[in-house]
């Protein structure tokens, strides 16, 4: 019986769609769906999205994970697994762009060691500079796209086709499914609109799935409501500032070393925002998120 290795690219309900991987493998890219072995729920273990695993495949498409592969990272909220780019949309308005929300999954991958990407989608509804001039010294890329016009859409291509897994994330209704339709037409998402046609909710996405794009992975998911981002996925305080990393250059002139940036005298950050040299839209965030993460008791920390 031989084992392969693979990736989740699906799940529902209980059942994993897998990838067969392996250099040179007349298997490579071979779907299975698969079913996990008892013992991940005894070990309290669940396979996410993006997940590698070890399977053995069994007749008609069918096979086994025996294994999960050591993850390298995770997020909650979307639930994906082993994430190398996180794409954050959001939308010059319709919906209105909310500044915390950004700055909370950006904080996220950067504390998670993931690469964040910004996207300022609808720039036929409104002027994306006010954003870009918030993230302007952030070390990010800024990709400002229109799903409706295609205008920037080659560029986000070209991000998405390389190597790695790529994640959209963003509240709903901001174009994730309509950029990726853009993006690659044969993927044929729904969206807002045609979901509209069809009498559904506001939610149009309602699983997380992995496609391939060129040479990479990449996942279309749900989005949420700001009030779904505020429950869990914290980031510890004294990492906080770690996950700003425009402040680090002033954070090391603060008068106190153990300084939080949240209001001590001589504090280089604060100092820094009113100058300009920092937004002061991210210290807000900042100061919100180092509030939530001062809450955290230590016995929710896992
Ligand atoms: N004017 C304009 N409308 C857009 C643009 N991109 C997307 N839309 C519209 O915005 C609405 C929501 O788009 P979706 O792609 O479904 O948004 P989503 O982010 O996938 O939403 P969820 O799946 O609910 O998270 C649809 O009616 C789209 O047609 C754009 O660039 N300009
Ligand atoms: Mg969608
Ligand atoms: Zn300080």
């Amino acid at each position: 019986m031989s084992v392969l290795t693979g990736r989740i690219v699906k799940a529902v309900s209980g059942c994993y769609e897998v990838a067969a991987e392996g250099a040179g493998s007349e298997k490579a890219a071979e779907r299975f769906v698969c079913k996990p072995r008892g013992i991940f729920r005894e070990k309290g273990q669940s396979p996410l999205v993006g997940d590698r695993v070890t399977f053995v495949p069994l007749p008609e498409g069918e096979g086994r994970i025996e294994t999960l592969l050591p993850r390298k990272n995770y997020l909650e909220r979307p639930s994906v697994a082993n994430i190398d780019r996180l794409y954050i949309i959001a939308a010059a308005a319709d919906p209105a762009p909310v500044p915390l929300l950004l700055d909370r999954l950006i904080a996220l991958a950067f504390d998670r060691g993931i690469e964040p990407l910004l996207v300022l989608n609808k720039t036929d509804l409104g002027d994306v500079a006010p954003l870009q001039q918030i993230y302007r010294t952030v070390p990010m890329r800024l990709l400002p796209v229109c799903a409706k016009t295609g205008e920037g859409v080659e560029a986000l291509r070209q991000s998405l086709f390389q190597p790695g897994v790529s994640v959209l994330t963003g509240n709903s209704g901001v174009g994730k499914s309509s950029l990726l339709n853009r993006v690659d037409e044969r993927l044929a998402l729904l969206t807002g609109e045609t979901s509209r046609k069809l009498g559904r909710g506001r939610h149009t996405t309602r699983h997380v799935e992995l496609f391939a794009v060129g040479q990479g992975l990449v996942a279309d998911t749900p989005g949420f409501s700001s009030l779904d981002m505020e429950r869990g996925q914290w980031i510890y305080k004294e990492n906080l500032v770690f996950a700003f990393p425009e402040f680090l250059p002033f954070a090391k002139a603060c008068r106190f070393a153990d300084c939080s940036h949240t209001g001590e005298a001589g504090c280089a950050v604060a100092e820094a925002a009113r100058r300009g040299d920092i937004h002061p839209s991210r210290l807000n965030s900042y100061a919100a998120l180092y509030r939530e993460a001062a809450a955290v008791k230590d016995w929710q920390r896992s």
